[in-house]
């Protein structure tokens, strides 16, 4: 046994656990770590980003990308309150985090010092682990089982450290080198898959709703889709699990899904869930409807909607299992009409693409990406209008990956999605697609991007507004209010970063752009003025939201004494009926 700083048995303990990278701003309570992390820059690489919110960000996109654990640090106080964003991003998108905080020296602790913040308490909601490290001889032990937990509990696990301990000389052995965290999967019962067998059996209009706990079983879920004739629909954050131009696939469920996707759950016969916890219950069947829920985590069974045979397990092994259990369908007449109705909303979704207005139609713009993108291209999605964009309109298939806040839906996330999926993939085509609300939020690390040389594309849909909102006031029958961006030129932004920048205003130029941004080997942003009129429509209109829009448009008139506009009549009447 040898003596070492703790800060320095804290980085052992992180290289046995293959951390490569660590997300963080350096700073007085957190300067020891950063230190001792120097000394191993060639092992650990410390990516310095301008805001701690984007640390914690990139941390939980990294993990939602790899599996692996994604680290960011911070000083405590200011630092440990921004990394806060992300630290829920991935509690709520279920992904383990290790944060380090910075803490006052104990030699002043509970005085009122500068910077003190209670961090244990702050941490409390957001962190499956959450301790103050008070000696340094068990801090290597703790950060241990701090990564342990994170993988075991899918959450976050924060240290907060006080940097006085960090310099203590300690007793510390180098433990061996550990093997990524297994999860036992709970073995699936055979009595389960014959029960869900029978009502696959039985059942004339099946259809799957699969989420991201479908992940690592797209091959599985397509081959139990063909083999049982079963129509897949989605939620949001698993987009690419079947491919989009798959010809089972009906899209996503919900305000910004398809309408083929909703008109499927109202005929539905036997609802499939598979690695979900679908939160919109009202865009599911009718309770009375049969259902088999497959999910991993035993309380999620029945969670949303009464799951009439729950299978505890693992979905590849489930849908491989009900593959053998069940015999080969060679057609269903529910799903050509699934595939009829999908042939339709395709059609519309062509002649969107096909617009070559100025102000630019953002659905051009995403013919535009499809155009350029590789078949294995990380798209990082940010919150706003643009997330409504890209889901409808990009073809994804699964060499493709779709980062996404899921759960907490924060706008600012597509760039520190986009900068961890270069962290993990350097060689794969990274492009972030975002609002100008969005992205503003985030843009200083836009730098960060440069800085590292990693090259990406971030599509900047500049309306000048928060237009999600402004549908969302709209569609509640308020007045639009407060919803205003200034202009800003984010090409130019680019450029003063040492990135490259493309301003398209006009149709014409929109090509140009692409090409040039696809051969380029900087960061580039493409900011592009999009009609702020182009409204995402649900793809099924439902009657509150009609009725909302009515009400929207007569107090415009009379408290407003404006006619607003509304979004194409041809549209509206399409979703509608
Ligand atoms: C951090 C955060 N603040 C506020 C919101 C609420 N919100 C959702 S979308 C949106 C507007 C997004 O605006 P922008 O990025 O410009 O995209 P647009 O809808 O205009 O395309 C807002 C304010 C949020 N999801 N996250
Ligand atoms: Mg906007």
């Amino acid at each position: 046994m040898s003596k070492m700083k703790a800060s320095t048995a804290l980085v052992n303990v992180l290289k046995n656990w293959d951390i490569d990278h660590v997300y963080g701003i350096p700073g007085d309570s957190i300067d020891t770590v950063v230190d001792a992390l120097r000394k191993e820059q060639d092992t650990i690489k410390f990516i310095h980003v301008r805001h701690e919110e984007v640390a914690t960000l990139a941390a939980s996109s990294y993990t939602k990308l790899t599996g692996k654990i994604g680290v960011a640090l911070a000083i405590g106080g200011p630092g440990a309150i921004h990394m806060l964003n992300g630290m829920y991003d991935a509690k709520m998108d279920n992904v383990p985090m290790l944060v380090l905080a910075g803490q006052v020296p104990t030699s002043v602790a509970n005085t009122k010092y500068f910077q003190e913040v209670d961090l244990p308490t702050l941490f409390t909601d957001v962190a499956v682990f959450n301790k103050q490290i008070e000696d340094a001889e068990t801090l290597p032990d703790i950060v241990d089982v701090a990564i342990r937990t994170a993988y075991e509990k899918k959450g976050v696990a924060v240290l907060t450290i006080p940097n006085d301990i960090l310099l203590t000389e300690i007793n510390h052995t180098v433990a061996a080198k550990q093997e990524v965290f297994q999860q036992v999967k709970p073995e699936i019962s055979t009595e389960s898959i014959a029960q869900a067998a029978e009502l696959i059996k039985s059942a004339k209009n099946p259809v799957i709703l699969a989420g991201v706990g479908t992940k690592h079983a797209k091959e599985a879920l397509v081959q139990f889709s063909e083999h049982t004739k079963t129509p897949v629909i989605i939620s949001l954050p698993a987009k690419g699990i079947m491919p989009d131009d798959h010809p089972n696939f009906l899209g996503n469920l919900g305000k910004i899904g398809t309408k083929p996707a909703y008109e499927a759950m109202q005929d539905a016969d036997l609802l499939l869930m598979i690695g979900n916890d679908y939160p919109y219950t009202d865009y599911l069947p009718q309770e009375s409807v049969k259902s088999i829920q497959i999910d991993i985590d035993p309380a999620k069974i029945g969670h949303r909607f009464p799951a009439t045979v729950g299978i505890v397990g693992d979905a590849k092994e489930a849908l491989t299992a009900l593959i053998e259990a069940t015999d080969y369908i060679a057609t269903r007449a529910f799903l050509e009409a699934s595939q009829e109705n999908m042939a339709n909303w395709w059609k519309w979704l062509r002649e969107d693409e096909a617009k070559t207005t100025t102000p630019i139609a953002p659905e051009a713009v995403m013919a535009q990406v499809q155009k350029i993108a590789d078949k294995d291209t990380i798209f990082s999605i940010d919150v706003g209008t643009s997330t409504v964009w890209s889901t409808r309109y990009l073809h994804l298939g699964h060499h493709n990956d779709f980062l996404i806040s899921a759960w907490l839906g924060t706008m600012g996330c597509a760039l520190p999605g986009a900068i961890a999926a270069k962290q993990a993939f350097p060689d794969r085509q990274v492009i972030a697609i975002t609002g100008d609300g969005g992205f503003s939020m985030v843009m200083q690390d836009f730098v960060t991007a440069v800085g590292y040389k990693m090259p990406m594309i971030v599509i900047v849909l500049n309306n000048k507004e928060l237009s999600f909102i402004k549908y969302e006031q709209q569609s509640a029958g308020e007045l639009n209010y407060a919803i205003d961006l200034p202009d800003i030129n984010y090409a130019q932004f680019a450029e003063s970063c040492g990135g490259l920048g493309f301003r398209v205003e006009t149709f014409d130029e929109l090509e140009s752009a692409f090409k040039a941004a696809r051969n380029a080997s900087l960061p580039v942003i493409i900011d592009i003025a999009v009609d702020s009129n182009a409204a995402p429509l649900p793809g099924k209109i439902v009657m509150d939201e009609a009725l909302g829009y009515t009400k929207f448009e007569i107090r415009s008139i009379t408290e407003d004494h404006r006619f607003s506009k509304m979004p194409p009549l041809k549209t509206i009447i399409r979703r509608f009926f």
